[in-house]
């Protein structure tokens, strides 16, 4: 990688977590609808894949890959529009969360189901290769997506055509509060891949944004190539609970303070100083971030709500009948 990449690279990580501690900020003045679901301690996943997919590449991203968003070409003011769900938004005032995604952009809007879009990114694969185009699809998935059908159909059927396909797991030790030796035998996501599937799978640090980058860049290339479906297994940690409305207590103490450790900000921004990147050099990129993401808020918030006369457009319904007794 070059310094300018590494620099991207820290950039993204900054962007989805100062646009996350505003989000979250927004939403305890009650100004965000739902909950808020954040990435952190997972920024680097999310930043590293984005960053080593190529332009006519496409994602299914999940809830804690916002960083993926922006290197996509999302803006923060798009982002924020969607979460103060604004007429001109990504969903049109229809989602004020994230299930939002920019698909001229390459970006899937996400399907709250877990393991749903294991299908689409295959689906998306398989045109890919049937079209003869040198074009990825990847996604990411977490512990819970490996406990639904749709999950293990398309990782079966990735292998079975070979389609160029990545699969990032989110190996983060949670599915809500369950931990994930009470959820499934076998831990280990990438042997269970490899072993189920045949799908080659790497195990890397989720924390070490550098491994991860190298990692997710050598299996896009690999699927692009003609290698066939990829896995990268990222070993990471979610420093929030499920969500802002949930504070992690079922997490032990001694795992929580051990995340101080394992920040990955501050792990590639250490590693970056050793490369010679100075503080004020880091400072003033934090300084921009701080002020790209304050700009988007103030322009998004400038944006019009949605007209009520429009909430069913786009809506499919089919007839009521009139039950004959009552459920
Ligand atoms: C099929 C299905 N069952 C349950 C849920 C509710 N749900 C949403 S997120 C979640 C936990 C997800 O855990 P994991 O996949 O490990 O991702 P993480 O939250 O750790 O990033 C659950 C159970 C759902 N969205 N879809
Ligand atoms: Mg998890």
């Amino acid at each position: 990688m070059t310094r300018e990449q590494r620099l991207e690279l820290l950039r993204l990580m900054l962007l989805q977590r100062q646009f996350e501690d505003r989000v979250l900020a927004l939403y305890r003045q009650g100004r965000i609808a739902g909950s808020v679901y954040t990435g952190r301690g997972q920024e680097a996943v999310a930043a590293a894949a984005g960053l080593a997919l190529g332009p006519d590449d496409v994602v299914c991203p999940l809830n804690r890959e916002l960083a993926c968003h922006f290197a996509k070409g999302v803006t923060v003011e798009e982002a924020f529009r969607n979460f103060l769900g604004r007429a001109d938004g990504p969903t049109r005032g229809r989602d004020g969360n994230m299930h939002f995604g920019v698909p001229a952009r390459g970006v899937f809007p996400l399907v709250s189901m877990l393991g749903n879009l294991v299908p689409v990114t295959v689906g998306a694969a398989l045109a890919f290769k049937r079209r003869g185009e040198p074009r990825v699809a990847l996604t990411f998935l977490g512990e819970g997506a490996f406990s639904v059908g749709d999950t293990h159909e398309g990782l079966n059927l990735a292998g079975v055509w070979q389609v160029p396909a990545v699969f990032v797991l989110q190996s983060n030790g949670y599915s809500y509060s369950t931990p994930a030796a009470r959820q499934m035998v076998n831990t280990n996501l990438a042997e269970r891949i490899t072993g189920g599937w045949s799908i080659p799978a790497e195990r890397v640090d989720g924390t070490d944004a550098l491994a991860t980058f190298a990692a997710c860049r050598a299996a896009i290339e690999r699927a692009r190539s003609g290698g066939g479906p990829q896995a990268v297994e990222a070993l990471t940690l979610r420093i929030h609970g499920h969500a802002a409305h949930d504070d992690a207590r079922y997490v032990p103490a001694e795992l929580r303070a051990a995340y101080a450790d394992r920040d990955p900000v501050a792990r590639l921004e250490e590693r970056l100083r050793l490369d010679g990147v100075g503080s004020e050099e880091l400072g003033a990129l934090r300084e921009r971030v701080r002020t790209t993401v304050e700009q988007g808020l103030l322009e998004a918030e400038a944006s019009p709500a949605p007209d009520p006369a429009e909430l069913e457009d786009g809506v499919w319904a089919a007839p009521l009948e009139k039950p004959d007794r009552a459920l």
